[in-house]
């Protein structure tokens, strides 16, 4: 699995990372362009193959299959420099190399502040206490009695695109915005089990706490606890990967990663929340006054253009070309894509093609014929509240350039005549 081909290495991108808009629109139409080719001259069709010719492995092969050699570079990447040490760290799921709007269970990116913690579940408890009626202990099995339900949900670390806030970094939406994934869930509803052990008045917050040697512990109000949170053992229909908290994590639709607690084991009620300390100094934004803005949990709505980008170039050439991307948003569904090929100057309307679910990924494409032009491409989404996706600029304007998280700026990238792709910004 160690195969990547030399698109797939990380580039830096070149210093003209500041383009004025100046390129032609590339939408120009080449009415007789076609995706075909003559059959004549095509020896992989008209030839017999090998495996026309000799019978393959058999079912007793692959008990539990993996990917075909010819996609082992759709791999998780991460990026060396960017923190001390691989335990404490994150890698990025490989965007422009998936479609749809569900993300394969073992692509889905890695964030841990003390590596994979592995738990035999037999050996796993899920302790309640705190302000509550009745201190509860739950095993595996205990959980998997009360009701299930099952859900999409997109989770972003805040500090996805985080790099970015200074200027166009990393090259590829890997790198630029791979700290999210958007899985279906199986698991009980919070609110279940809090009923079980009855949350006294008093109990306005929700301390949760992961089992892994960073004993990771995050405060959630208890009004989103009671909402639409999950205690999730299965993501697209099977268990939990190890990396996403086997045997039982937190889900916490819509807001930020971190606070959905990997290996779960209590969940503790109180009338304040503890983690005060580190929501003032961690996880807050800061503003160019020196103030935090701090209780951003939502992640506001953001979307990213996957293809082409610097990693997926337009390799094809003029004619019909399928520029797609994902959109989401932690207040709902996504009600429209905008897609624009001038740096923003001129917007035309993408197509959203598969399920529109609440604080789920969804996918777009805006399909045209391209003329060979330079591009600047962009994407802007806007959610069922009416919030649509800021400028870069705009987001600077508010908060400054002090910030690491909550960047959800709209990203360009710059399309050379020769397919090429780069990490821009324009202004
Ligand atoms: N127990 C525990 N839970 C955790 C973390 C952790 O280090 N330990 N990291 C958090 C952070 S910062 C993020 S962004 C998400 C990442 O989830 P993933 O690894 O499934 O992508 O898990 C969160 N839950
Ligand atoms: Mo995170």
């Amino acid at each position: 699995m160690t195969s990547k081909s030399k698109k797939d290495e990380l580039q830096a991108p070149d210093r003209r990372n500041f383009l004025t808009v100046g390129v032609a629109g590339g939408a120009a139409l080449a009415a007789s362009a076609v995706a075909g080719r003559a059959a004549d001259g095509e020896p992989a069709i008209t030839e017999i193959q090998d495996w026309n010719r000799y019978t393959g492995d058999g079912v007793d092969a692959t008990p539990y299959g993996s990917p075909v050699e010819f996609e082992n570079h759709v791999i998780r990447r991460d990026v060396p420099w960017l923190t001390a040490d691989p335990v404490s760290s994150v890698n990025f799921t490989p965007l422009h190399e998936l479609d749809g709007v569900i993300t394969p269970n073992g692509l889905c990116f890695e964030r841990h502040h003390a590596g994979t913690a592995i738990i035999d579940p037999a050996e796993h408890r899920l302790m309640i206490n705190g302000l509550v009626d009745q201190e509860l202990v739950f095993t595996m099995e205990d959980l998997k009695r009360f009701p299930r339900e099952n859900h999409a949900y997109f989770l972003e670390c805040a500090a996805n695109s985080g790099m970015e806030w200074r200027g166009a970094q990393l090259n590829g939406c890997q790198f630029t915005h791979g700290m999210i994934h958007n899985v279906m869930y199986t698991g009980v509803t919070l609110r279940h089990l809090l009923e079980e052990a009855g949350v006294k008045p008093e109990g306005q917050w929700l301390l949760a706490e992961g089992a892994d040697a960073s004993a990771m512990t995050r405060s959630i109000p208890m009004e989103k606890a009671l909402d639409d949170c999950l205690v999730a053992f299965k993501m697209n229909g099977e268990a939990l990967r190890a990396e996403q908290g086997y045997p039982v994590r937190l889900v916490v639709p819509g807001w930020e990663g971190n606070m959905w607690v990997k290996w779960l084991r209590r969940l503790e009620v109180g009338d304040m929340p503890w983690a005060q300390r580190e929501e003032t100094s961690k996880y807050t934004d800061l503003l160019p006054d020196g103030k935090a803005r701090m209780h951003t949990w939502v992640m506001d709505v953001k979307s990213v253009i996957t293809n082409p980008s610097p990693q997926a170039p337009l390799t094809h050439g003029k004619g019909p070309t399928v520029l797609t991307g994902v959109a989401w948003s932690g207040r709902g569904k996504i009600q429209k894509v905008d897609v624009s090929l001038d740096g923003g100057r001129n917007w035309q309307e993408a197509r959203i093609s598969g399920p529109s679910m609440s604080k789920s990924m969804h996918r777009f494409y805006f399909d045209f014929d391209w003329d060979g032009s330079e591009l600047l491409i962009q994407s802007r989404a806007m959610d069922e509240e009416g919030y649509v996706q800021p400028t870069k600029d705009a987001l600077r304007a508010e908060r400054g350039e002090n910030s690491i998280y909550h960047n959800n700026g709209i990203q360009t990238w710059h399309i050379k005549s020769d397919g090429t792709a780069e990490n821009v910004e324009v202004s």
